[in-house]
């Protein structure tokens, strides 16, 4: 079965944000599975205000519909069922293995290699009662290692070979949707929670956790809670993370990459 039996894949040349237009789209009520892909953005968006970029056809560029019927407590659960899809599709089509940076990176020895940016608009009802429209985006790099200086990687240079977009979107497909229909339930949230935590490389390390009010967090991320946020075990104790820029620390302190 192709990933395109699963869910409807509409295809552009460009956008301006693949989020930007399904989020339109599920305000107009396009229904839970829908997809875009884009060849190109010419405003891609990453967190808080950030760009993501990439010259036309070398990233796979796409967005997912999701309109869960959990509560925000949960909504990181739904960033690891992209990004743990995403994993698997690079395994089956790459032969490469990226580990998950929380709370929203894969990378390979800790360099970018895709980002991940889930956006809620509780305006775009549609779905089952109590649902928000979640809206998950994906920017994996195949043939570009992203901008100078972000310390990105791409498939090709970890494979030395060119890789296929579509078979990669395919694959990405066919593992995302499992973990959707995981997100429906107590338990397969549970196993989501799990399979984050087996391949979260921010686990056991020393990480400066910077806050979105600009506070920051210094510890040894200790574990993941079944909702798929970070704890932190601080001198003052362990303190919850459910948004933030984690950097990955070297034991003496030294930084190893950010967000
Ligand atoms: C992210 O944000 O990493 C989320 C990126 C999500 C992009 C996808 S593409 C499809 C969908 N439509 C959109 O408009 N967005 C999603 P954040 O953690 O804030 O990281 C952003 C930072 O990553 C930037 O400030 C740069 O430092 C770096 N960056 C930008 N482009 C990159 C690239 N191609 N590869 C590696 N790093 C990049």
């Amino acid at each position: 079965m192709s990933g395109e039996d699963i869910f409807e894949v509409r295809r552009f040349d460009q956008l301006g944000s693949t989020n930007t237009h399904l989020l339109e789209q599920a305000r107009a009520g396009a229904p839970e599975g829908t997809v875009v892909v884009a060849d190109h953005q010419s405003a891609g968006r990453g967190r808080l205000g950030r760009r993501w970029e990439a010259p036309p056809g070398t990233c796979l560029l796409v967005s997912v519909l999701l309109r869960p019927v959990t509560g925000p407590e949960e909504r990181p659960l739904a960033t690891a069922a992209v990004a743990l899809a995403a994993v698997e599709a690079c395994q089956v089509v790459a032969g490469v293995s990226p580990d998950v940076k929380w709370p929203n990176d894969l990378v390979v020895a800790d360099r970018k290699l895709a980002g991940v940016l889930a956006e809620a608009d509780p305006g775009a009802g549609g779905g089952p009662e109590g649902s928000v429209a979640v809206v998950v985006g994906l920017g994996l790099n195949i043939e570009w290692p992203g901008p100078p200086g972000v310390g990105g990687t791409c498939l090709a240079h970890l494979t030395g070979r060119s890789l296929d977009r579509d078979r990669l979107l395919d694959a990405w497909l066919c593992a995302l949707a499992p973990r959707v229909v995981a997100l429906r339930s107590a338990d397969g949230r549970l196993d989501l929670a799990q399979e984050l935590r087996e391949r979260c490389s921010t686990l056991g390390r020393p990480v400066r956790v910077e806050l979105v009010d600009g506070s920051v967090v210094e510890g040894t991320a200790t574990g993941l809670s079944d909702g798929g946020h970070l704890v932190v075990g601080t001198a003052s104790g362990p303190v919850v993370i459910t948004a933030g820029d984690v950097i990955h620390l070297r034991p003496n302190g030294s930084t190893q990459g950010g967000g």
